[in-house]
């Protein structure tokens, strides 16, 4: 068949789906009794048996530990009989398929899911509505010959501006990012002249959103098979599709991409071997206003941004955590739903030529990707509505984000504790960005720890950028929350620090902090062990020989490299040459146990530790408690599942337990029943705590003691004549008429001295 024959049939036989109700388009392939199931893998050889037994996984980072596929009855009783652990996260992938479909029915994105050209004609009706703020974007062609459509949204208006570009359905079978995609579209487009908010930023950034970025998998997923991922590729290589999340061109073909066509992360031949990249590659590089770009997955709630292809931290890592926590927050005051942040690496999995990864990397925007919500890519369409509800003002806040029109920053950093009784000013920088600072526009604002109004504070300009953010006095104690505010200077348009302010603040406590207690296990400090049904794995203090398992690392080589030394505790010293089995624990539990410790009369006391902890059946545990009766009663401080990394853990005391004189703190660990590699470590224990400088009685100007007339004169000296005063009472101390705690001794103190005499 000649090329053009092969596109009029492709045509006719789209007309012909065109015609028929979306409810009638059965797809061919079909996953009668299949299931997916969460295997939690223990080790090298049991992942090569358990990958024998699926043809498609779904999450794609594969290794020990968990991982979800999709497997016939047959697989699964395989499964069953090799005795690994696992549960159902589908319990029959076509019945889920089936209701799905079922339920398909309309045009309204948001009650069922729509079928590509549905898609496109909600795309149409959305410019039908408001023609002067939404247009038809094209991105480019797939392979098979389907626009990549899109509509951009913008307020009135000549000029450039700061523009996001947000896309779905890069992979076909994650159907719930399309209506998330619509959604953003609808509210701007229909919210625009009621909603002030979606006023303001659609008048500030261009939005070009396209709901389907690989147009060829998502009608195969309608047509033919509902599980499709890929595009529609016939690789020369052999198989079929190319993973257009791994085909960028940034780091491509390294570490969680597959050189097999047959693959599920196949990455093509060549970067942007695919219209679909290629083409969203060009409109990132023809609109060099985009400075925002994010890519919409299912499944797993994650929140993400580079790098892909290596462990390490992205030169903006921490812009990046500021409005990733900030997505968090947002996202989980809508429907309590909490998505995890961090780097795409270690937050799901390796994953080289990703979108994010050349979007920031290769030309220089900031980038994020989400994975939504669900446990399989089958999401019931009654989620839609929420899933769109709670994902779309973290998709606002990346706009926002990028488009703040000053920045602020602090050059040194900010403070974990205020100095107390005394103002305390903090250096600002804030710097223009798409327009210049309005320098009467910059606020501190700021309330006592858990306040509900915060007092607001304009900040002292000092010259240039510089600013300085002066709190007021505040008396020892938990301390304060705060964030601040600068305006442009043409359009009075608000930054906030920290981006998602006043949902996410800034706090400090008001005080010295001190150490109470501080280990670091190079000697020995008198922590006991104890140990019952113990066969293997004692708590011992040693500089630690490292044992591995597959590739993990299962006890440290090392102790915790932020501290210093060499030693820590660890459960049984691994034997050099040994196996991981002959030094973990067997049985137990082991129990370590601190040396008695006193919080007595201490502020806000925190306790930290670094701990390691590798279990690779996760299904142990390594117990940290508190107990502040010397022992005799123990309160939880957490409960840690594998982590094998050293991790430091902080926690406040007194929401745990009374803080008292007879402190103790104890790690636990067991094998029970002894089934697997089980390793704990710890070390670099430090209790801190506030201590508040016992200043002098307040009003108790003749230093007796006690606040009585006597103290009258006095106070009126040290307001009149301070130097009078020192003389008249040399071994007193004039702050004493600081009476109203602002750091002063003036007039403002009156009132209150008068009302500490009246008691
Ligand atoms: O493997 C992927 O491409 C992504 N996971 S998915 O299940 N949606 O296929 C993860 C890669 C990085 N994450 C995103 N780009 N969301
Ligand atoms: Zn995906």
């Amino acid at each position: 068949m000649s090329n053009s024959v092969a596109a009029v049939t492709r045509v006719v036989c789209f007309l012909a789906l065109l015609t028929l109700p979306a409810s009638a388009l059965a797809q061919t392939v079909r996953y009668d009794g299949q299931r997916v199931v969460r295997v939690t893998v223990r080790s090298e050889a049991e992942l090569k048996q358990v990958l024998e037994q699926t043809d498609d996984v779904w999450s794609h980072g594969v290794g020990v530990g968990p991982i979800d596929i999709r497997v016939s009855p047959k697989q699964y009783d395989a499964l069953q009989a090799l005795g690994v652990p696992m549960e159902t996260i589908v319990a029959d992938v076509q019945a889920e398929i089936d209701a799905e479909r079922a339920g398909v029915a309309g045009l309204d994105p948001f009650t069922s899911y729509l079928p590509f050209d549905d898609v496109q004609t909600y795309l149409d009706t959305l410019v039908a509505l408001r023609p002067d703020l939404a247009q038809i974007i094209v991105a480019g062609t797939s392979l098979e010959g389907l626009e990549i459509r899109g509509i951009r949204i913008r307020g009135p208006g000549a000029g450039t501006r700061p523009a996001v570009l947000y896309h779905g359905a890069v992979h076909a079978r994650e159907w719930i990012t399309v209506p998330t995609i619509l959604y953003l579209a609808d509210q701007l487009v229909r919210g625009y002249s009621s909603d002030t908010q979606i006023h303001d930023i659609v008048d500030r950034v261009q939005f070009d959103l396209f709901p389907i970025m690989n147009p060829d998998g998502y009608v195969y997923t309608w047509t033919t098979d509902r599980m499709w991922r890929k595009n529609r590729r016939v690789n020369d290589v052999g198989g079929v599709g190319v993973d257009n999340n791994r085909n960028w061109g940034y780091q491509w073909g390294g570490q969680g991409s597959s050189g097999n066509g047959g693959n599920e992360t196949y990455r093509g031949p060549s970067p942007f071997s695919e219209p679909e990249t290629a083409a969203m590659r060009d409109w990132v590089l023809n609109n060099p206003n985009i400075a925002g770009y994010l890519d919409v997955h299912s499944y797993g709630e994650l929140i993400m941004w580079p790098w892909g292809y290596t462990a390490d931290y992205c030169p903006d890592h921490d812009y990046y955590v500021d409005i990733g926590r900030a997505m968090n927050v947002a996202i989980e005051e809508v429907h309590g739903h909490f998505y995890t942040y961090g780097p795409v690496y270690t937050t799901i999995y390796p994953a080289s030529g990703v979108s994010v990864d050349w979007v920031y990397g290769g030309a220089g925007r900031t980038a994020m990707t989400f994975e939504l919500r669900g446990s399989s890519f089958v999401v019931p369409s009654s989620e839609i509505i929420p899933q769109c509800e709670e994902i779309y003002p973290a998709m606002l806040l990346l706009a926002n984000a990028i488009a703040t029109p000053v920045s602020i920053s602090f050059p040194s950093g900010l403070p974990t504790a205020i100095p107390p009784n005394a103002p305390y000013s903090l250096p600002v920088q804030i710097m223009g960005g798409s327009e210049a600072v309005d320098p009467a526009s910059a606020k501190l604002h700021m309330r006592p720890l858990g306040g509900s109004v915060f007092q607001e504070i304009t900040l002292t300009h000092v010259s240039g950028d510089q600013y300085s953010a002066v709190f007021p006095a505040q008396p020892c104690g938990p301390g304060l929350e705060y964030y601040l505010t600068a305006a442009g200077a043409s359009t009075g348009i608000e930054a906030v620090s920290p981006l998602g302010a006043p949902a996410v603040l800034y706090s400090a406590v008001l005080g010295a902090p001190t150490t109470v207690f501080s280990d670091n296990f190079e000697t020995n400090t008198g922590w006991t062990v104890q140990s019952f049904s113990l066969t293997g794995g004692e708590w011992v203090r040693v500089d630690p020989n490292g044992t591995i398992q597959g590739l993990n690392q299962v006890q440290p080589e090392d102790d915790n490299p932020a501290g210093v030394g060499t030693m820590c505790y660890v459960t049984g010293q691994g034997t050099l040459g040994g196996t991981v089995g002959g030094a973990d624990v067997d049985g137990g539990p082991t129990i370590l146990t601190s040396p008695r410790f006193s919080l007595a009369g201490m502020l806000t006391p925190i306790v930290s530790m670094y701990t390691w902890f590798y279990n690779d059946d996760r299904d142990d545990r390594l117990r940290i408690e508190i107990s502040n009766d010397d022992g005799q009663n123990w309160t939880v401080l957490e409960i840690v599942a594998n982590s094998n990394s050293w991790i430091r853990r902080e926690y406040a005391v007194a929401a745990f337990v009374p803080p008292t004189a007879n402190m103790r703190l104890r790690l636990s660990v067991q094998d029970v029943p002894n089934n697997s590699i089980t390793e704990a470590a710890v070390d670099d224990v430090v209790i801190t705590a506030l201590s508040c400088p016992a200043g002098p009685l307040l009003g108790d100007m003749n230093c007796d003691g006690a606040l009585d007339n006597a103290d009258i004169d006095g106070f009126v000296l040290a307001l009149t004549d301070p130097a009078a005063y020192a003389l008249a009472f040399p071994d007193c101390d004039i702050s004493a008429a600081d009476c109203n705690n602002d750091g002063a001794t003036d007039n403002g103190d009156i009132d209150a001295f008068v009302a500490l005499l009246l008691g």
